[in-house]
């Protein structure tokens, strides 16, 4: 865990108008979870310290309960109140703290990420999961080639997104057809919050 992790200094100091609020934030987090990791990004990338307490998904405690109503991770409990979905907790802790904000000003292009949080969710992870360990888990061989082809859709769609914009191979994927995705991979791996979430 990262030396900001502190369960002492587990607080945002937060603007808004003339005020300045202090809140407290414990992420209930799980290592390996893809989603948590997006949440662990944004507080590493805004700056906001945050108290962590590990969850076993496979033998969830009263506490965890009792502050996750889908008992999913991430989920941040910030003065007392709960709130989760990875995109939507992210885009809080966004707009609570300072700028540069994460998310663009300009209303289309803040659209245009949701779109792309959207489709990640629905097409990109669940490809990716199946794509990688599908065969391990005894999938159908239907079902694993039905990822690949959605990997393949998901990438040319991010490529065209990422063009005129400033993964290495993975598995049975080659990224040297989708070399903007590939230059935006390498931009976000070589980001320090994305270190610090690994
Ligand atoms: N849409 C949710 C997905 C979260 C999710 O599926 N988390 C998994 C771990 S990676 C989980 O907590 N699974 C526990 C369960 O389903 O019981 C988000 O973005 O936060």
């Amino acid at each position: 865990m990262s030396p900001v992790c502190q369960m002492s200094c587990a607080t945002i100091a937060v603007s808004g108008g003339n005020r300045r609020y202090i809140l407290k934030v414990r992420l209930y987090n799980t290592q390996r979870c893809p989603y948590a990791r997006r949440t662990r990004i944004v507080l590493y990338e805004k700056g906001v310290d945050f108290e962590v307490r590990e969850v076993d998904l496979s033998n969830k405690s009263e506490e965890f309960l009792g502050v996750s109503p889908t008992g999913k991770v991430p989920v941040i409990v910030v003065d007392g109140d709960s709130l989760y979905e990875s995109n939507i907790v992210n885009q809080y802790l966004d707009e609570i703290t300072g700028e540069p904000g994460l998310m663009s000003a300009d209303p289309k292009a803040r659209a245009q990420a949701r779109i792309w949080m959207s489709s990640a969710d629905e097409n990109f992870f669940p490809a990716v999961f199946v794509a990688s360990v599908g065969r391990e888990l005894g999938f159908p061989e239907e079902r694993i080639s039905d990822s690949f082809e959605k990997l393949e859709m998901v990438l040319s769609f991010l490529e065209a997104r990422l063009e005129g914009r400033e993964l290495e191979e993975r598995g049975e994927v080659s990224l040297d057809r989708y070399p903007n995705v590939a230059a935006w991979m390498e931009r976000i791996e070589a980001r320090e919050s994305f270190g610090a979430a690994t």
